[in-house]
This record gives structure tokens, sequence and C-alpha cells, in this order.
């Protein structure tokens, strides 16, 4: 086993097989990975961390083949780290057979990664934050998140991002789906994949229609989320889609306050994911524990949640 300095020295030294095998801890919720995770969030900070979510077969992991392959042809090194909140299994299985399609296994500038809810104690999200600590400590040029699923487990693991791509298709009226699950708002470039459909027009036209909507409504906002038309499998739309990341990444560079605001949010989103995810290992781990026995007594209402929590937060 190594010593805490040992996994920050090796991952900090871009060493895929311990960033690997210290992931693996992370993902099976070992305590052990803290002391060397603070040192390596306080080591990060340079990685271009971009989220791509959408519907189940939206064209994500090919997506995230033709942005790898773009960015490696430009000379940057990318992670990949695809997430499957909804899937025992790991769904990332299918990505790395997509990715090695595309030649990436025996590239040393691409680090790929799958990660599913299983076994994971606590939060996947937080899961998720942890290891893009680690993805960001190795100094990949991109890290690339991709999360199937519509709702709540989506967008917590979108916060860890710095720029989200909302992928849509033409298809089955996706872009009403996401604005009632409430995620429109998570988007900062909309992507129309797909767009050998018919409906792709028809499909920009409904999203642009919802984005000025909430312009209107949100006149704080200076970012006003571009729509993007690709068609992942030929690559078509790509170039545009690359181009609108990197204007999005210039407007954070010259609106410091907003970028600024963003990450203040950021630090204390994740401040509160640790907090709850301690409190509900607290929780689970101890039977016979002083915070179990009051939880027998709240049932008999010898005490109440209230005090149980006052108690776990007070110790
Ligand atoms: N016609 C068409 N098909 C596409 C396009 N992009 C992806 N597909 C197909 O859509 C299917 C799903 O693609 P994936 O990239 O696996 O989609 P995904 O969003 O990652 O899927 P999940 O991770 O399972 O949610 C595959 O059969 C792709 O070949 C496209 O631009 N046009
Ligand atoms: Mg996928």
């Amino acid at each position: 086993m190594l010593s805490s300095e040992a996994w920050v020295e090796a991952i900090t030294a871009r060493n895929v097989r311990a960033a690997a095998r210290f992931i693996s801890r992370i993902e099976a919720g070992d305590p052990n990975v803290t002391p060397a995770l603070k040192e390596l969030y306080r080591r990060g900070g340079r990685s271009r961390i971009i989220g791509i979510t959408g519907p189940p077969g939206a064209g994500k992991s090919t997506l995230t083949g033709q942005l790898t392959k773009h960015y490696r042809e430009h000379g940057l090194s990318v992670a990949v780290l695809a997430v499957d909140p909804s899937s025992p299994h790991s769904g990332g299985a299918i990505l790395g057979d997509r990715l090695r399609l595309a030649n990436h296994s025996a590239d040393p500038g691409v680090f790929i990664r799958s990660m599913a809810s299983r076994g994971r104690l606590g939060g996947l999200a937080r899961a998720v934050g942890d290891t893009i600590i680690v993805l960001d400590a190795m100094r990949w040029d991109v890290v690339l998140i991709e999360t199937v699923g519509v709702g709540q487990s989506e967008t917590d693991i979108m916060r860890h991002t710095s720029a989200v791509i909302l992928l849509q298709t033409a298809m089955g009226g996706d872009e009403v789906q996401a604005a009632k699950a409430g995620i429109m708002e998570i988007g900062d470039i909309f992507v129309v994949n797909k767009a050998d459909h018919p409906e792709a027009d028809r499909a920009v036209r409904v999203l642009e229609e919802m984005i000025s909507l909430t312009q209107m409504l949100c006149p704080e906002k200076m970012w006003r989320p571009p729509v993007v038309k690709t068609q992942s499998l030929s690559g078509d739309g790509i170039g545009d889609l690359v181009e609108k990341i990197s204007e999005r990444f210039r407007f954070l560079e010259s609106h410091p306050d907003i970028a600024r605001a963003n990450r203040r949010e950021q630090v204390a989103h994740r401040v509160a994911e640790i907090l709850r995810d301690m409190a509900d290992r607290r929780l689970r781990e101890s039977p016979g524990s002083e915070v179990d026995s009051m939880i027998d007594d709240a049932i008999t209402r010898g005490t109440d949640p209230i005090t149980i929590a006052e108690r776990i937060f007070s110790q």
C-alpha cells in the first residue's frame, strides 16, 4: 500500500496505473484516500473540465470520441470519465469500445475511465468530484465527463464541470423532456446531434426559442448558450462545437467576476456534498453507536430527528 505522499507523487507524475488504482479506491468509498485527495486538490486547477450530458442514446459517447480525436489532433491530452448513475453495471464499456475503435487505447495522451453506481457508498456525484480532482492533478489538458440520464444526479455531476454540453436529438422531443426535468439551465452549450435527421432544424429552432425565453427571464445571465448541430458519427459540426467550447472558456477568462462566482458556487457545492456524504456514513456505518440508539429512541418519540442531526453535526 502506498503512502499518501507516494500516491500524490505518482498521480501528479501522470502515472496512469497508479491513478486507475486510486480512482478504484475512490469508487469503493475507501476513506484512506482523503489525505492524498486534499493535497491533489491543491495541485490542480489547470485542466479544462467539460461535461457532456443528455438522454440515453443521444450520441454522447460517439461525440466524446470525436472531441477526443479532435483535441488529440491539436496536440492536447485528454481524459474521459464516463458515468452512468442509473446503471449497476459499468456503462463505460461501450464508451471504451467506441474510443478503442478510434485508436485511442494505445495513446498515452488519452486516459479513459468509467464509473457506475455499483459498490459506491455515499454519493456517486461525490465520487465523480473526487475523480475529477485526480484527473485535474494529472494535468490532462481536457477532461471530458460523460453522464447519462435526466435528473438530479446528472445535474449534481455536471456541477463539477466548467462547461456543460447538453446533447439532444431531433427525435422524441428531447428538448421538451429536458425542460420538464429542469435541466435546461445547466447547459452552457446545446447540441442537436443526429443532424442527419429531417427534424434537426426544427429541434434547433425550439431550443433557440427556449434559450431566448430563459435569457429574458434571467437578464443577468451574460452568457447566451449557443446551439450547434452535429453528426457525431461522421464528425460533421465537431469543429463548430470545439469553437463554441473555446468561446465558453474565453468568456470565463474575460469575465473573471463570473468565473469566480461560478468557482465559488462549485466549491460551496462540494463542501455541502461532502457534509452530506459524511452524515450518510455516520448514519449507516455504526450499528450500536450512540446515533444508532438515538434513532431507535426517535421511533418511540423519545428523541427527534433534529436532535440526532444536531448531535452528528456537533461531533
Ligand atoms: N444517425 C445518427 N446516429 C448517430 C449519430 N451519433 C450517434 N449515433 C448513433 O446513436 C447510437 C447511440 O450512440 P452513443 O454514442 O452510444 O449514445 P450515448 O448518448 O452515449 O448513449 P448512452 O451512453 O447509452 O446513453 C449509436 O448507435 C450511434 O451510432 C448521428 O450523428 N447520426
Ligand atoms: Mg454513452
